[in-house]
């Protein structure tokens, strides 16, 4: 493994969020912090649109992003307290902006990198799983109260989390109402990565560091090409892979960095 990078103290800035988020920049690294401890960061309508503005307003030499949580808990999911009195339409809009949201995450213009730590809960999770790398700490835990509270996934959990861990997990997790821990998340396919308890941020920020050195076109086809092309049929994804390789092969970045490669100046793939 790299040695943790250093980098220097974050520094804020400022999109204007509400207080329940808190963002800074490290370098080409943005980190946005979860900030609402006291109420274990449930994910209210203000939290999901300052999350928004968040990625609306990305600096654009920010080239990758940390999203993680203050306090115990990553995130207890949807704040149910605003769960009052919908009608039936209010709550497909309601269900469709956390929609919009985390789409911006997955189809954004930069990887994300969730820190996941304590409580991953309903739409904690949901977040979670709309970045591009989860990184867990070993207090993670993983659970979708969603049955026990007489509600559903709202959050693209159904589409997301499936193909995360299947829909067999998501079921048992959804009807017995268990918790998997962070090894189960781990060995399931929830996190990539597991760090020590108070350690998971300064591996995120080291996994955003290294994601952020990719060419950016190559960034792109993985966040944009790639799942569309695994869900696509074989024929038209081998087609779309064609395509999307030869488009980041052409740049000038790639030519460079071939050449680089090929005048010994570029890294080489050792084991870490
Ligand atoms: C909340 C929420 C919340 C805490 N909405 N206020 N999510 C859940 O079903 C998870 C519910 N929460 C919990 O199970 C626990 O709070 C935790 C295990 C996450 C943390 O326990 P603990 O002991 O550290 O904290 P606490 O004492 O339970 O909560 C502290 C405060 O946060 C308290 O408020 P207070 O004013 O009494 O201090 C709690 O009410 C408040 N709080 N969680 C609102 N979720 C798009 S669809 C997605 C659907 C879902 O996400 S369903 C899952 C909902």
């Amino acid at each position: 493994m790299r040695k943790p990078a250093k980098t220097p103290p974050g520094k804020p800035f400022a999109p204007k969020l509400p207080p329940s988020l808190t963002a800074k920049r490290r370098g080409v690294v943005a980190i946005l912090r979860l900030s609402r401890p006291q109420k274990r960061n449930a994910l209210d309508d203000t939290t999901i649109l300052g999350i928004e503005t968040f990625f609306k307003s990305l600096p654009k030499d920010v080239k990758a992003v940390v999203i993680h949580g203050a306090g115990r808990h990553f995130s207890a999911g949807l704040d149910l307290g605003e769960l009052t009195e919908r009608s039936i339409a209010e709550a497909v809009l309601h269900s469709r902006m956390w929609h919009r949201v985390f789409d911006a995450i997955q189809f954004g213009r930069v990887p994300v990198v969730a820190v996941l730590h304590g409580a991953v809960v309903g739409g904690g999770l949901e977040l979670a799983a709309a970045c591009h790398l989860r990184v867990a700490e070993r207090s993670a835990y993983y659970a979708l109260p969603e049955g026990s509270r007489g509600i559903f996934l709202g959050g693209g959990g159904s589409v997301r989390l499936p193909r995360l861990i299947g829909t067999s997990r998501v079921m048992e997790l959804m009807l017995t109402g268990r918790t998997y821990s962070a090894a189960e998340g781990q060995s399931f396919g929830v996190s990539h990565v597991l760090a020590d308890d108070g350690k998971g941020l300064a591996k995120g920020i080291e996994l955003a560091e290294r994601v952020a050195e990719n060419a950016p076109m190559s960034n792109f086809a993985i966040m944009h090409a790639l799942p569309r092309i695994a869900e696509s049929d074989p024929g038209s994804g081998l087609f779309a892979e064609s395509l999307m390789a030869s488009v980041a092969s052409s740049t000038g970045e790639a030519k460079a960095r071939l050449k680089d490669f090929l005048e010994k100046r570029g890294k080489k793939v050792l084991r870490e």
